[in-house]
């Protein structure tokens, strides 16, 4: 087997992806991922981003393939490297991310016999990966170039197909690793430059009819990421009276019927006694609310539908009695409770008021997350980083017409690769993007920030300065005074400013709302660069301002 088979192979394998609508790969540096390296940065339909850490590179393509829908490859070299992109994989798995992670290995003849950088790379993401596959080495004849189109269509739709999520292909490549003269003509591909495989993706059937439920009296739709076409779903609630309580992750918190303080609603024992529902509506994927999460496990007994497409199966406390493939039911189909939605709208209006007054105009972590919400322009993406951030914008997010779109990794919570997945995101979407995260992720995910003047990518960061994880002052463990601040809180002392300096980054700290209004707005207009804006806030002040919100909903609601 020669250098120009493999290449040969490759680049069948690499024109097939892009065939399939594969536009953005990623790629790390390596000695044996040469071929598959060269392959894709050479193909002129497929944009390849370059990292240094394999790590970083995987939540890149993660972040592309969230933003855009499609699948994004990654390859990297043999040994560690391969491990290295679990994280982004596990995280793809759980938020049904399509992923195609290519992995360069040894040979056979070289495993398992102390050949350098040689791990076992067999199904090394284990069932993160809904499909792993080991390519094998191969003579580029006819047949296996035809072969190995249909693998790259198959490793495509299975990507896409169902739940969405990352295949694996662990190509075994053999010396030598570059070619010493030109390619010969393939023409195994489609003459019409189709895809060698085409397969319909499974189509939503229509709106359900027939048999199906046929909910009335005091419904109640919940919204997580992943809901299928937001803005009519907030526009259905609005026209059929019902409560949304939707997550910002899934684009629906808009419109007449959408309820922005449900998490400080459904803590209050009396509001939860006075608001029973009939029927409940569930879409995408669970918000992280846990007094919503408490709310709906409460409630076994009363009719829980899933509209559930891809067969994702959201339901942690069992209380699901119904799936669905299709839409919603029609409004003219429901018959629903008129004074429902104004009794919900007259408690969410009390709440806003009571945290309009407890923040005032000062700069807090739910300030921040709040207003991001309302500042950015509607074409932008704010990406939230775990923990606090993402809970903060659910709980203080305001119900906005038009808002921008919102992004997190939220399949497994993982506070690594943010940056990352912000890049990545950046990447694959013409609007601005805003990041808005904590230290102890911003520290995490240091590595992430060379993308931006490496590829000249342009993101605003928000970083809320807390020296430390400031989401564990709201646990018990906050109590073991022991271990606490140096085991759990982890203060760390450091000067993002001088991480700003060492990547090409811009940095400024803003003391008032006033000003990061206008530095992230100024930042977002310019469109170029990276941009570090800090927050400095206080964890234990923060949690007592948690507090002090719930304290006064509460009192608003009495
Ligand atoms: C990879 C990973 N490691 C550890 C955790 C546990 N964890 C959750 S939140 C958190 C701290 C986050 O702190 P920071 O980013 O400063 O945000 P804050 O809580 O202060 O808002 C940690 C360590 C995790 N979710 N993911």
């Amino acid at each position: 087997m020669s250098a120009t088979d493999t290449y040969l192979l490759l680049r069948a394998f690499c024109d097939e992806l892009a065939r399939c609508g594969l536009t953005e790969a990623c790629t790390s540096p390596g000695s044996r991922c040469t071929p598959l390296v060269l392959s894709l940065v050479r193909h002129p339909g497929i944009r390849s981003f370059s990292h240094l850490d394999e790590r970083c590179a995987g939540f890149f393509a993660l972040g592309a393939a969230k933003a855009s829908g499609r699948p994004v490859a990654v390859t990297c070299t043999s040994g560690t490297a391969a491990a290295n992109l679990l994280p982004a994989v596990v995280e793809a798995h759980h938020a049904r991310v399509p992923l195609i992670v290519l992995t360069a290995d040894r040979p056979p003849e070289l495993r398992e016999v102390g050949a350098g950088q040689t791990i076992d790379q067999d199904r090394i993401y284990g069932t993160a990966a809904k499909w792993s596959f080991d390519v094998g080495v191969h003579e580029a004849t006819p047949q296996s170039l035809r072969w190995i189109r249909t693998l790259a269509c198959r490793a495509y739709l299975t990507a896409l197909d169902g739940p969405a999520g990352p295949v694996h292909l662990n190509f075994p490549l053999r010396e030598p690793l570059v070619l010493d003269g030109p390619l010969p003509e393939d023409d195994t591909g489609r003459p019409d430059g189709h895809p060698y495989v085409l397969r319909e993706l499974p189509a939503l059937p229509e709106p359900a009819s027939g048999p199906g439920p046929h909910p009335s009296g005091r419904l109640v739709i919940v919204a997580g990421s992943d809901t299928p076409e937001p803005a009519e779903l907030a526009e259905f609630a609005a026209r059929s009276g019902i409560p949304l309580l939707a997550d910002p992750l899934s684009g629906a918190r808009r419109g007449e019927a959408a309820i922005a303080h449900y998490d400080l609603l459904l803590r209050n024992q009396e509001f939860i006694a006075a608001h029973g529902p009939d029927f409940i509506f569930r879409l995408g994927d669970l918000p992280t609310s846990k007094p919503l999460r408490v709310w709906l496990a409460s409630l076994p007994d009363i009719p829980q539908i899933a509209f559930d497409p891809h067969g994702s199966w959201m339901d942690p406390a069992a209380v699901v009695g119904m799936r669905l493939r299709g839409r919603l039911p029609q409004p003219d189909h429901l018959s629903v409770d008129e004074s429902w939605l104004p009794a919900w709208r007259t408690a969410d209006d009390a709440a806003g008021q009571a945290i309009d007054t407890v923040l005032g105009d000062g700069l807090s972590e739910p300030a921040v997350a709040a207003a991001l919400i309302s500042w950015l322009p509607s074409q932008a993406v704010l990406f939230v980083a775990s923990s606090m951030p993402v809970r903060d914008v659910e709980e203080f997010a305001p119900v906005r017409a038009e808002p921008p779109r919102v992004l997190s990794n939220r399949g497994a919570n993982g506070i690594d690769g943010t940056v990352s997945s912000a890049f990545g995101a950046a990447a694959a979407l013409p609007g601005p993007v805003v990041l808005l995260i904590g230290d102890v992720a911003l520290a995490h995910d240091l590595g992430g920030l060379l993308a931006g003047r490496r590829l000249g990518l342009s993101l605003t960061i928000v970083l809320l300065n807390n020296d430390g994880g400031g989401i564990f002052h709201f646990l018990p463990v906050s109590g073991q005074t022991d271990a606490f601040e140096e085991h759990v809180a982890t203060p760390h002392g450091l000067e993002f400013r001088l991480a700003a300096e060492l990547y090409g980054c811009d940095h400024e700290q803003t003391t008032s709302l006033k000003a990061l209004r206008t530095a992230v707005l100024e930042s977002v207009n310019r469109g170029r660069g990276t941009t570090i804006i800090e927050v400095r806030t206080d964890r234990a002040q923060n949690l007592a301002l948690h507090h002090a919100v719930a304290d006064a909903v509460g009192a608003a609601l009495a």
